[in-house]
């Protein structure tokens, strides 16, 4: 075979990247150089990018030589090279015993909107069980005309609907209510993730059962060793929500609620009752656990809000952001997630100095309703002292809050429910570390 020629002009992108630092930048080039403002000759002088290719033949490399691996196995898996993207366990923390514990997606470390699903958040309140799904059933009863009985196979049998939908648990972020102590954006903000569901309506199964007039709430339990339970208002059954048995393609992960989950989509994450068996309808909310001790705010005046569904606009910069190092200066690129439980992102704002100055990040589409949205922002750095922000801005026209803002209404003894904005201060030496400003 011959060797490897690259055509005439392939290695010209190296001149082009110099070429465009060159050119008198325009107002968005200047803001995006940050604070000095620079001239545009110092931009290409700074300017780190791709090495110049060589001209000549390519080397061959090792694996180039020799026939690889034959085919991946039953079940595929990621390059080994990728082994540091792990779900992992937040820093410092210490559950109250090992079954009620939580798992954090590597935020930093993913692509576009859609979590794989062997990196998809996970909070047990009682450990994973392993469940039969032949002996599994949903049970729909209580106010209802004829109340069932489902199996896996029974649901498998109705109209299946696929929707893409975030996940985040109310605790997600939660350690921001608190004093500053360096963290990772995996470790501040991993109780998210965002899958394509696929289940079945579940008002389709409420027609199959026939909801009585008095009905106003269903109590959703779980079959796990928490047998975790949560009272759903009857107006979210009938809306939106899923009984879902499959994720991303494939049948639920036994850590995500296999065989049969509940998804109410922008909805606190604790609401998705995995491992569900039970739907009872009744007049008014059980005022379990979940909804009384747990997953409920105090405020300033020592009031408690309670039944605080709908998750608000959020969003946070994953990259650069905390424990990363820049490595050189020039061009960066600012990227992150948002989020709102009220609808779509309308928009995402990027500051580089601590919100003094903002600028319009490009979403990627399709933009979905109550689904991740991947923003981006190109940055020229010029090693300056930083501060990153993002601002998202709902399809409602709900502004995310900066932490003080959000303060201001909420106080500090709150441990859920926090969607302020999120500040990482970028260092001369490139280090990022989180900051409260
Ligand atoms: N049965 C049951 N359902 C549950 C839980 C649980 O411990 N048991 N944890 C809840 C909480 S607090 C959250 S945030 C989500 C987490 O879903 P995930 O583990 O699939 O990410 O599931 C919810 N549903
Ligand atoms: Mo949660």
């Amino acid at each position: 075979m011959p060797p490897y020629l690259p055509p005439p002009g392939l290695d010209a992108g190296a001149d082009l990247v110099a070429d465009k630092g060159k050119k008198a930048p325009t107002d968005r080039r200047r803001f995006l150089q940050g604070s000095s403002a620079l001239a545009g000759g110092a931009v290409a002088a700074t300017l780190a990018g791709p090495a110049r290719a060589a001209g000549e033949a390519l080397p061959v490399p090792a694996w180039t030589r020799t026939q690889g691996r034959p085919a991946a196995g039953p079940y595929g898996q990621p390059s080994g090279f990728e082994g540091r993207v792990i779900r992992r366990v937040r820093e410092g923390a210490q559950p109250p015993f090992p079954t009620a514990a939580s798992s954090l997606t590597p935020l930093a470390d993913i692509f576009g909107t859609i979590t794989p699903n062997g990196l998809v958040f996970e909070r047990h309140h009682a450990g994973i069980p392993d469940i039969d799904p032949e002996q599994h059933r949903l049970v729909i009863h209580g106010l209802v005309e004829r109340p069932l009985s489902f199996s896996l196979n029974d649901l498998l049998r109705f109209p299946a609907v696929s929707r893409v939908h975030f996940l985040e648990c109310a605790g997600n972020s939660g350690s921001e209510w608190r004093p500053a102590r360096k963290l990772t954006v995996q470790s501040l903000h991993g109780l998210l993730s965002c899958c394509e569901w696929t289940g079945v309506s579940l008002g389709t199964l409420l027609q199959e059962v026939g909801v009585a007039p008095e009905a106003k709430w269903l109590l959703a339990e779980g079959a796990d060793a928490a047998a975790m339970t949560r009272s759903v208002p009857l107006d979210k059954a009938l809306d939106d929500a899923l009984i879902v048995y499959a994720q991303n393609g494939e049948m639920l992960r036994p850590e995500q609620g296999y065989p049969l989950r509940l998804l109410l989509p922008g909805w606190e994450g604790n609401i998705s009752v995995k491992w569900l068996r039970r739907l009872k309808l009744g007049t008014a909310p059980w005022q379990s656990r979940q909804e009384t001790s747990k997953y409920t705010d105090l405020l300033p005046d020592g009031t408690s809000r309670q039944f605080s569904f709908v998750l608000d606009v959020k969003s946070v910069i994953t990259g650069p952001s905390g424990g990363q190092t820049l490595k050189s200066r020039g061009r960066q690129q600012i990227t992150g997630l948002a989020w709102s439980g009220h609808g779509r992102i309308r928009r995402v704002d990027v500051s580089i100095d601590g919100g003094r100055n903002w600028e319009e990040a490009v979403l990627q589409t399709p933009v979905l309703d109550r689904a991740l949205t991947r923003f981006s922002l190109p940055w020229l750095w010029d090693g300056s002292p930083a501060v990153l922000q993002s601002r998202a801005v709902d399809s409602r026209g709900n502004v995310q809050p900066t932490r003080s803002q959000l303060i201001a209404a909420r106080g500090t003894e709150s441990a859920y429910h926090y969607n302020g904005i999120q500040s990482w201060q970028v260092l001369p030496s490139g280090e990022v570390h989180n900051v409260h400003i």
